[in-house]
């Protein structure tokens, strides 16, 4: 059956795979999915037909058959459960590794996208250069606690699963900040990621369509 997904007509970041769809696309390559790509406007995500699959109103969405999913947890999830790669067969290892992806977009995201609203759309704002460091600083919180049970292994509980597919994806948006870079093992830890055949895939995917020579 046919796998679709929406991504942004053209995502706001020229191509650095910094929007949802990437660890989307991402998931479908490690599971060995192929997948269609319908792209959408700003303007097309708020209207009926696009509400009807994502009540918010966003981008990604995944369609198979009559199933429809939105949210990106959700929709790596469901091809961990349906496809082999995501997710260890032993049953503990296996509630690790959906721990992680729980920890990941529950716990280590929140503040990051904090960070991305402080130094985005918070900048003009007078108290946003005093607000900064705090936001700066919850985000070390999360980081030096990451880090430390990281320590020097290669992926969060053994073999590489949906749980780092997420964490890497969140990490990924920390790099313009500078602040990745002050975490030896968790800057190694995302370029493992991104050095992986699927990512490298899905990363070209979404390149060949945002990146400013394509516009
Ligand atoms: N919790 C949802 C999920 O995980 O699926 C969040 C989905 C979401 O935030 N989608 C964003 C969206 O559709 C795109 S990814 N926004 C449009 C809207 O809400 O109207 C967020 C995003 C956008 C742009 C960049 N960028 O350009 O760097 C990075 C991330």
């Amino acid at each position: 059956m046919t796998i679709t997904i929406t991504a942004f007509e053209r995502s706001p970041d020229g191509g650095k795979g910094l929007a949802r769809d990437t660890r989307v696309r991402w998931a479908l390559e490690e599971v060995g999915q192929p997948y269609e790509v319908r792209l959408v406007s700003f303007a097309q995500m708020k209207t009926p037909g696009h509400l009807a699959i994502h009540p918010f109103g966003q981008i990604p969405t995944y369609e198979e058959g009559s199933l429809s999913l939105f949210e990106t947890g959700s929709i790596v999830f469901h091809l961990a459960e349906r496809h082999a790669g995501l997710l260890p067969g032993d049953r503990d290892a296996r509630a690790r590794a959906i721990t992680w992806m729980f920890a990941a977009l529950n716990t280590v995201e929140p503040p990051i996208l904090d960070l991305t609203t402080a130094r985005i759309f918070e900048a003009d704002k007078p108290w946003s250069e005093e607000r900064l460091p705090l936001v700066k600083d919850r985000v070390r919180d999360r980081l030096d606690q990451l880090s430390a049970r990281l320590g020097g292994a290669d992926w969060l509980d053994g073999v590489f699963s949906a749980g780092d597919l997420l964490m890497v994806s969140v990490l990924l948006r920390l790099r313009m900040s500078g602040l990745l870079d002050e975490y030896q093992n968790l800057a190694a830890y995302v370029a493992r990621g991104e050095a992986r055949p699927a990512y490298v895939r899905a990363f070209a995917a979404q390149f060949a369509i945002n990146a400013p020579s394509a516009r």
